[in-house]
């Protein structure tokens, strides 16, 4: 996979990709991610990117020229299954939408900041719009980390056995169950007993179970 995030901040989002599990990914040639820094396709000399609201207004637009440039270079160079704009007015990521980019092949993320982008890039290109949740961050950029780590992992390969993306949280729409690791006991609070019993399938009825139940408790809207 290769996903291609253009913004004007790009340092923003440098220590997600160099750690860990993403820098792995990218080692082992599994995804490759490129910033496209969008001053560079900025039209005058001033490398202006925004400019004010046509009808007035607060707050500047990002203009549709080096985002339709930019794009436009990319969309020659090869094909992309999506364009997508990270905006608070986006639908609500998922793990189902997470499941479905994961197996795309060429993505592109534009960064929103300001006020938007002008609507014309919207009507150009883009193809899916996505926000991370109802509040308001200060670009697309934390946002474009988060959706980028979501799809990520999900490529195989990526995560190995023990972290498997199999048994995550939301993945059956439940919640995990409850987990522990050594000691057995610690300061009066013990491990369940059925964790010890070596009884596999009464292991996952028990977490099937517990899995239900913190889900009513926690997020009833999943059930
Ligand atoms: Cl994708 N962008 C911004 N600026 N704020 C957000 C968001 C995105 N998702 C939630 N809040």
């Amino acid at each position: 996979m290769r996903i291609d995030i253009i913004s004007v901040l790009p340092e923003l989002m440098e220590s997600p990709f160099q750690t860990s599990i993403l820098r792995r990914a990218m080692e082992k040639g599994l995804v490759e991610v490129h910033f496209q820094h969008l001053r560079e396709w900025a039209i005058n000399k001033h490398r202006q990117i925004d400019d004010e609201p046509y009808g007035g207004g607060a707050g500047m637009v990002m203009m549709v020229e080096p985002l339709d440039k930019c794009i436009s270079q990319l969309k020659s160079e090869r094909s992309y299954d999506e364009v997508i704009y990270l905006t608070p007015d986006g639908v609500t990521l998922n793990q189902k939408i997470a499941n479905s980019l994961s197996i795309k092949n060429n993505l592109i993320f534009i960064c929103g900041h300001y006020k938007g982008i002008d609507q014309r890039v919207r009507d150009l290109h883009v193809t899916k719009e996505i926000s991370i949740g109802d509040y308001v961050l200060t670009g697309g950029e934390l946002a474009a980390c988060v959706l980028a780590d979501s799809i990520i992992r999900l490529i195989p390969g990526v995560l190995n056995d023990e972290q498997s993306a199999l048994t995550d949280s939301f993945q059956d729409d439940l919640l995990s169950p409850p987990i522990y690791t050594r000691p057995e006991n610690y300061k009066g609070l013990e491990v369940p007993k059925v964790l010890l019993s070596g009884n596999f399938k009464q292991i996952e009825e028990w977490r099937h179970e517990e899995a239900v139940r913190i889900t009513k408790e926690k997020r009833p809207d999943l059930l």
